[in-house]
């Protein structure tokens, strides 16, 4: 899976439409957790027109999480018990979306390791 590493801070952009960002992260094991949100650029609220979907993946492209809409059009997705080792956090689109060109959008990408 051909990913950027992830830093924080972390600002992406959905564009074109359908883009599909992926990032990767290292958890230290033996059973990590990890927490993984959209927001806008600036950590607040997500909007209408920027409405992000998250998945957690694992390096096999196992899904472990996956979030739409966390109470706004943001997303968290929340993986534990992880070993040691990479894992992927896949943002783009909320994918029953279909309009074109309208879901262009910048955001923000707040992973957390515990
Ligand atoms: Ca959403």
């Amino acid at each position: 899976m051909t990913a950027d590493v992830y830093t924080m801070p972390w600002v992406g952009r959905i564009d074109p439409d359908n883009e599909v960002d992926i990032v990767s992260v290292n958890v230290p094991g033996p059973a990590s957790k990890i927490t993984a949100k959209t927001a806008s650029p600036d950590g607040g609220l997500c909007f209408p027109g920027a409405d992000s979907f998250i998945q957690i993946l694992k390096s096999d492209g196992t899904t472990l999480a996956e979030n739409d809409d966390n109470g706004t059009y943001c997303s968290t997705a929340v993986a534990t018990g992880l070993p040691a080792g990479k894992v992927y956090i896949r943002v783009r689109a909320q994918p029953t979306l279909d309009i074109s060109n309208i879901y262009i959008f910048p955001y923000s990408l707040i992973v957390t390791i515990e």
